[in-house]
């Protein structure tokens, strides 16, 4: 949870009334956590609310030598304003922010969390940061310290996912849901010739910030109009003839722009993005007399404007092949197109298994049978069932002798089921002390092994990495699941050394994955980084139900904004070159 560290200036006030509260109340909330007497604490934060809603700039009137009047400010904290008036900044405030990590300030920021607890848990569990707070509140660890408690334990929980939702961008997976109705309603509009999705969700961001879309109409006015009418929409807010914002009644903001059908090229560019690909694209236009807009090229010289009705025209005309969205990132992708070196990057049509699925046999919903069968509708040849081993306890994993019984269920099914194949894999604990869940001669009875990390996220990076190494030098495995054990929104990624465990997968052969539940992990950087370092990756739903299936897609979404090829990938091969492959 990043927070602003500067102070934003305007050219008449060193610092705005709302940055000086803010650096008050700051202040208020460091003495607390330090233990200071409650009253200092309580002097900061009534000045920093009266400096607040003080209706005149007040570093501005200070600055002109009439300091305003306010409440409860006495000669220190009145001196301490004319500093901040003065310089912007606050030699009492940094000195106290070098003693107070920052991670202990986002802890106060946790709705229900109040100084006492922050103070308690820095000097009982030298937790210092949201993350490790987490960590130990899910293990049950602070109901130990005195003066917290179970129900400590669950409030925290509780207003970390608080938190995470008022301030996180929304989740790829929920935007689909969204927009897919949404979209398909506004196609059937009069006067609609196309529309489509733009903005990061075309460019298959995995989190949007608001929804664009775009759509080629004859006449814009009609089409607002018609708009209004859908139930989704709760209000048309109309600015101008070519852009117009829709507030949906439930989600984000979606800005729907209108354009010409025979300029839809340049707008479907545009508005597309990235930022930093139509800057690159922009500035090729200029070395060549144009300058580009949504709205077309303007030949600099005449003043002419070319229209392009399709985007692989806009592409063409700068002599480029067309760039897939995924990859519009403004990192490389404009200069790869030109010198011809765009990969080809893996398709849903490519994917022919799925290397990380669950049953009812551990933490799963549906059966075997019922997770293969709507795998083979899917159109897949086989799923890797990965139920987990055994000390994953809240998963109820599975013993020795359940494995063997599975084994014979999968046996079963595979006859019944062919060609479709049913592969008998495992989801191996990879446990605090780095030792895998299962000795190495019950490893080599699967088809498959992925192993993964749940447990002992707090430890040192060096420690985690580690785990990680352990994993992947053990001939038996052969992929490392949810590698960073990010969730979006929710759970930040394991400060693993990258480096090494990219060279180390290339070297020993195991696979990473990337898991399209709503972990997103690997994430598109560093699957990117995997590549490039010569590991090879792998695409996976995780599903624990049939519904859940779907969300390798989203896998495939993220790989491509990997730069990743099929050959890349082990979800693209056959079940025989896949056993051939892991052997
Ligand atoms: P988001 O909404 O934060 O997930 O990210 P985007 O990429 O959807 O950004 P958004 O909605 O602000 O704008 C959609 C696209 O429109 C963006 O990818 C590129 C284009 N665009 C918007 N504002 C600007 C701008 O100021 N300059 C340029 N060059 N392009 C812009
Ligand atoms: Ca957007
Ligand atoms: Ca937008
Ligand atoms: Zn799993």
């Amino acid at each position: 949870m990043p927070r602003p560290r500067s102070v934003s200036r305007s050219d008449d006030a060193v610092i705005s009334n709302a940055d000086m509260a803010r650096i008050f109340n700051e202040i208020g909330d460091m003495l607390e956590i330090l233990g200071e007497v409650v009253y200092k604490a309580v002097a900061y934060r009534r000045v920093a609310d009266a400096v607040e809603r003080y209706p005149d700039d007040v570093a501005a009137l200070f600055r002109r030598g009439e300091p305003p009047k306010l409440p409860g400010a006495g000669a220190a904290l009145t001196a301490k304003l004319a500093e901040l008036s003065e310089t912007g900044s606050l030699e009492y405030h940094e000195r106290l922010r070098a003693q107070v990590p920052d991670g202990l300030l986002d802890i106060l920021r946790i709705p229900g969390v109040g100084p006492k607890t922050v103070r308690l848990v820095s000097t009982e569990l030298a937790i210092h940061s949201v993350e490790a707070l987490r960590a130990a509140a899910e293990e049950g660890r602070l109901r130990h310290v005195k003066g917290l408690s179970q129900r400590t334990e669950a409030n925290i929980l509780d207003g970390i996912a608080r938190l995470a939702r008022q301030s996180s961008r929304m989740l790829i997976h929920d935007a689909d849901a969204l927009v897919a109705g949404l979209v398909e309603r506004l196609r059937d509009v009069r006067g609609v010739h196309r529309i489509e999705i733009a903005g990061s969700l075309r460019r298959r961001r995995p989190t949007i910030g608001d929804l664009d879309l775009l759509a080629a109409v004859d006449d814009p006015a009609g089409v607002i109009a018609a708009l209004d009418g859908l139930r989704e929409v709760d209000r048309v807010v109309a600015a101008g003839t070519d852009k117009t914002s829709i507030l949906l009644a439930d989600g984000p903001r979606v800005d729907l722009m209108v354009c010409p059908p025979d300029a839809w090229g340049t707008h479907l560019v545009h508005f597309t993005g990235s930022k930093d690909h139509n800057i690159a694209l922009r500035g090729m236009a200029l070395d060549r007399g144009w300058s580009l807009s949504e709205k077309g090229w303007k030949v600099i010289d005449t003043g002419e404007l070319l229209l392009d009705a399709e985007e692989v025209d806009v592409y063409e005309r700068l002599g480029l092949p067309w760039i897939p969205p995924e990859i519009r990132g403004g990192d490389g992708e404009v200069e790869a197109a030109r010198t011809g070196e765009l990969p080809t990057l893996v398709a849903p049509g490519d994917v022919r298994g799925d290397t990380h699925t669950h049953s009812d046999w551990t933490d799963g919903v549906d059966s075997i049978e019922t997770m293969a069968r709507a795998a083979r509708d899917r159109g897949l040849e086989y799923i890797v069932l990965t139920d987990h081993s055994p000390s994953l306890g809240i998963a109820r994993g599975l013993t020795p002798e359940r494995v063997d019984e599975q084994a014979v269920e999968i046996a079963r099914l595979n006859t019944e089921l062919a060609p479709f194949r049913i592969l008998h894999g495992t989801e191996l604990e990879i446990r605090a002390d780095a030792t895998l869940d299962y000795p190495d001669e019950m490893l080599a009875r699967f088809d498959v092994v992925i192993a993964s990390i749940h447990t002992g996220r707090g430890q040192p990076a060096e420690q985690l990495t580690r785990r990680a190494l352990a994993a992947i030098e053990n001939p038996h495995v052969d992929v490392i699941a949810h590698p960073s054990g990010r969730i979006v929104n929710r759970r930040d990624p394991l400060p693993l050394d990258w480096p090494r465990v990219f060279e180390a997968a290339a070297v020993h052969g195991t696979a990473l994955e990337i898991n399209g539940s709503p972990r997103l992990d690997l994430d598109d950087s560093l699957a990117r980084a995997a590549g490039r370092a010569g590991a090879r990756l792998t695409l996976a739903s995780d599903a624990h139900r049939t519904e859940e299936l779907e969300q390798q897609r989203y896998a495939v979404d993220l790989a491509r904004r990997a730069w990743l090829q099929p050959d890349q990938l082990l979800a693209t091969r056959s079940a025989d070159d896949l056993l051939e492959l892991v052997r």
